[in-house]
C-alpha cells in the first residue's frame, strides 16, 4: 500500500498565523505543514501538502491523489466545504479515505458553516480543535487503513 498522505488545504488559510487569531490561532500554514510531515513520518507515511485559492486546482489536486494511488486525503476545503459539489465528486470519485478537519468549531459558528458536503464522503471529521486537528486526521487516517486497509 502506498506510503503518500495528501493534505489539501482551501481558500485563505495560507492566512493563517497572520489574521484572526481569535478564531484560527496563531500557528502559520507552514508550521502546519511542518507538524504534519514530523507525525506522518512518525507513523510511516510521507505527505504531499497543498493549498489553493482555487476551487478548480483542488479538483485537479484531489484527482492527482487517486491517479497516484495515495493512501489517503485530509483535507480543510476552508469556505469551499459549504459549497462545493465539485470538491465532493472529486472525493468520492478517487474513492480515497478522506477525512475532513476544520481548525475552528463551525458548529458554534454562523448557521452556514453547519453543512459541509465534504461530510458526505469522509471517514471522519474533526473540527474545533485547532491546528492539532490535521496531526489527530493522521492518526484517524493510519488507524482506518490498519483496519480496512
Ligand atoms: O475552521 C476552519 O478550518 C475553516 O475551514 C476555515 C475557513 C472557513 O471558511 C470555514 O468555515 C472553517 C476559513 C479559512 C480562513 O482562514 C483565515 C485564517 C487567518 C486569517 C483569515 C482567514
Amino acid at each position: 500500500m502506498s506510503n503518500l498522505i495528501y493534505v489539501l488545504n482551501g481558500p485563505n488559510l495560507n492566512l493563517l498565523g497572520t489574521r484572526e487569531p481569535g478564531i484560527y490561532g496563531d500557528a502559520t500554514l507552514a508550521s502546519v505543514e511542518t507538524a504534519c510531515r514530523d507525525r506522518a513520518g512518525e507513523l510511516g507515511f510521507e505527505i504531499e501538502f497543498f493549498q489553493s485559492n482555487s476551487e478548480g486546482a483542488l479538483v485537479d489536486k484531489i484527482h492527482e491523489a487517486g491517479q497516484a494511488g495515495a493512501a489517503g486525503l485530509i483535507i480543510n476545503a476552508g469556505a469551499y466545504s459549504h459549497t462545493s459539489i465539485a470538491l465532493l465528486d472529486a472525493i468520492r470519485g478517487t474513492g480515497l479515505p478522506c477525512v475532513e478537519v476544520h481548525i475552528s468549531n463551525i458548529f458554534t459558528r454562523e448557521k452556514f458553516r453547519h453543512h459541509t458536503y465534504i461530510s458526505l464522503v469522509a471517514i471522519g471529521v474533526i473540527c474545533g480543535l485547532g491546528p492539532k486537528g490535521y496531526t489527530l486526521a493522521i492518526e484517524g487516517l493510519k488507524d482506518h487503513l490498519d483496519r480496512v486497509g
